[in-house]
């Protein structure tokens, strides 16, 4: 009896270590392979900001393009924060800025500067703004990963200055980074 519970004992942990070990190796695959990201933007309580923005992995780092409409006209901070949680009424469960590093807030072509510091959107008079940049600081893994964390757009401007936030004031829109399909796979 005590020879058979050893067996099985031993077929049991084998198959555990079997299944983690895949488990691993897939996490990793996914990881790497990831090139294109998506945040879909939903309205803070009162606010009425929608939009999407997409992040695909080009040559020289990765293009950001978005599109988000019901601002007010003018700049508006536009963030990637720490956490993809915007389950607080007012935005802020997404916490404070992405900024794995430590170091001071900055303007999106600073160095150094918040990972998640990406500057402004520019509103139209119909409250429109369209943003594309190519970005090298962000990625899809490692220390700058910006998967799982949160897209936040502010109601007033980022003076690209002021510590540690640059004074954009409450958030508008909120949206977690997720992974997309890959370009063309649609
Ligand atoms: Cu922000």
């Amino acid at each position: 009896m005590g020879k058979v519970r050893t067996i099985l004992t031993v077929l049991a942990l084998g198959v555990v270590l079997t299944l983690t070990g895949c488990a691993q190796t897939q996490t990793d695959t996914a990881q790497t392979d990831v090139t294109r990201a998506v945040a879909v933007l939903h309205p803070t309580q009162g606010n009425n900001v929608f939009g999407t923005v997409t992040f695909t992995k080009v040559q020289n780092g990765i293009r950001i393009v978005a599109d988000v409409s019901g601002l007010t006209p003018g700049m508006h901070g536009f963030h990637i924060h720490q956490y993809g949680d915007c389950s607080a009424p007012d935005g802020t469960s997404a916490g404070g800025h992405y900024n794995p590093h430590g170091v001071p807030h900055a303007g999106p072509d600073d160095d150094p500067r918040h990972v998640g510091d990406l500057g402004n959107l520019n509103a139209n008079q119909n409250g429109q703004a369209h943003y594309e940049r190519v970005d090298n600081v962000i990625a899809f893994s490692g220390g700058n990963n910006i998967l799982g964390h949160g897209m936040i757009v502010h109601a007033g401007e980022d003076d690209l200055t002021s510590q540690p936030t640059g004074a954009a004031g409450a958030r508008v829109a909120c949206g977690v980074i997720g992974i997309a399909q890959p370009e063309g796979g649609m």
